[in-house]
């Protein structure tokens, strides 16, 4: 089984061929969640960052997999084992394209960008991992990308360190600078943060990494559905997103990596596919991507996937962003609008995700109220306490925008905290 030659440079592929004209109406028709009522009131999801919903193409994608092509891949002789091969390997294909990486071999299928981290600190992290080594994250991680590298930290004796943020939730690069040393062994940040929106300076904070030698691995998982990804032109090492949060199915996810970190990393799990030959003295392991899927991967999973970045492909990425960056805008000045409504994260570098609390009220409160008109936001910690702590709270209120969200469901969110503040008041 071979995947696609590495591609020559796709940037005419990549730019929209003409800018299209992004009709929210006609892409609300495409997720049929969106037309049901929550205790009789239309509902209104802003909770994106969380998880996404899903395009009737997507469902449709997977839905006909398992009714017309259902086998396990690389291993059957027959009919549907080669069509469900191409299918998953095609769902490679569309990713690497999705992320403009070179070589399909770059693109792992993973359950999700959690577990592509743990792959990176388990795999790539451990290897010369020693006493005395650091690995350097920010303040602003989920948990994701933190906890797995206390994990080695701790088994190996080597440290964490973490790069602190400003009062706006905006990292401090000259303390970045300051904290890559000669013992940093890799730097994992997020591109841009769940619980604040800030958009980090991730091109810049690569360049000053690279100058000293240290890899970078940047957690995708909010940045992947509202922004054009160019892994190439960005010069990461590793990259990780999940599909479930792009318009795409839960339990898939992508690590890219380099080729030549992926070659010289040890295998992340064993079993089955991920192995050339074995005997009970040695195994020898599989080629890139496989040598890094042990077992039966998700396969329909993949394809979901594959049909996600199909869609917003369709749609064109560029259309896309603008429509949001717009809509983000409104709503930033909506909730600026409500009293006592105070917006956390950068005030100039914020996409997507609006982490809020209003007045004294309990963010669940907030979130309870809202959801009896409603409206899905998500209320705690985000998966970020180290965040809350930062910024003195226990939890926030998160809006976080997709791209069939509209300005008129944005003034109901404003109409609808305007009224929790007259109730709690
Ligand atoms: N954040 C949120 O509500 P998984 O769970 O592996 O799909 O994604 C983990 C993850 C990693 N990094 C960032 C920046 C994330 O936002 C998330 C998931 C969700 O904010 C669920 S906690």
């Amino acid at each position: 089984m071979k995947v696609r030659s590495p591609a020559a440079t796709e940037s005419a592929a990549r730019k929209d061929a003409a800018p299209a004209r992004f009709d929210v109406a006609a892409v609300r028709k495409d997720f049929p969640i969106l037309a049901q009522r929550v205790y009789g009131k239309p509902l209104i999801y802003l909770d994106n960052a969380a998880t996404s919903q899903k395009p009737q193409a997507v469902i449709d994608a997977i839905a006909n997999y398992y009714s017309e092509s259902n086998a396990n891949v690389h291993r059957a002789v027959h009919a549907l084992g080669a069509r469900a091969t191409e299918a998953y390997e095609e769902a490679r294909e569309k990713v690497r394209r999705f992320l403009n990486a070179g070589d399909a071999r770059e693109i792992i299928f993973v359950r999700s960008a959690t577990e592509g981290i743990n792959l990176v600190a388990r795999s790539f992290g451990a290897q010369g991992l020693a006493r005395g080594g650091e690995i350097l994250i920010t303040a602003m991680e989920h948990h994701s990308n933190i906890v797995p590298w206390q994990l080695l930290c701790e088994e190996r004796g080597a440290r964490l360190r973490v790069v602190p943020m400003n009062d706006d939730g905006e990292l401090l690069l000259d303390e970045y600078e300051k904290l890559l040393t000669p013992r940093t062994r890799l730097v994992a940040a997020s591109h841009l943060s769940n619980a604040l929106g800030t958009l980090n300076p991730v091109a810049r904070m690569i360049e000053l990494a690279h100058a000293r030698g240290v890899p970078v691995l940047l957690d995708g998982a909010q940045a992947a559905p509202h922004l054009p990804i160019d892994v190439r032109g960005l010069d990461c090492d590793f990259y990780v997103f999940s599909g479930h949060k792009l318009y795409g199915p839960t339990g898939i996810g992508v690590l890219y990596g380099k080729a030549a970190l992926l070659e010289a990393m040890p295998p992340y799990q064993g079993g089955g596919d991920m192995i050339r030959v074995v005997t009970f003295e040695k195994t020898t392991f599989n080629d890139l991507p496989w040598k890094f899927e042990a077992g039966t991967p998700h396969i329909s999973g993949a394809i979901g996937l594959g049909a996600a970045v199909d869609y917003l492909e369709r749609i064109g990425r560029t259309a896309i962003e603008d429509y949001e960056s717009g809509l983000f805008r409104y709503a930033e000045e909506a909730l600026a609008r409500v009293p006592d409504l105070v917006l956390f994260g950068s005030k100039t570098q914020r996409r997507g995700v609006l982490s809020f609390n209003l007045g004294r009220i309990h963010p669940h409160d907030v979130g309870t109220v809202l959801d009896r008109a409603g409206i899905a936001i998500r209320a705690g910690h985000h998966c970020a306490q180290p965040v809350m702590d930062r910024l003195g709270v226990t939890a926030t209120a998160r809006a976080s925008i997709a791209l069939f969200n509209t300005r008129e469901e944005i003034d109901r969110l404003a109409e609808a905290l305007v009224e929790a503040r007259r109730v709690f008041g």
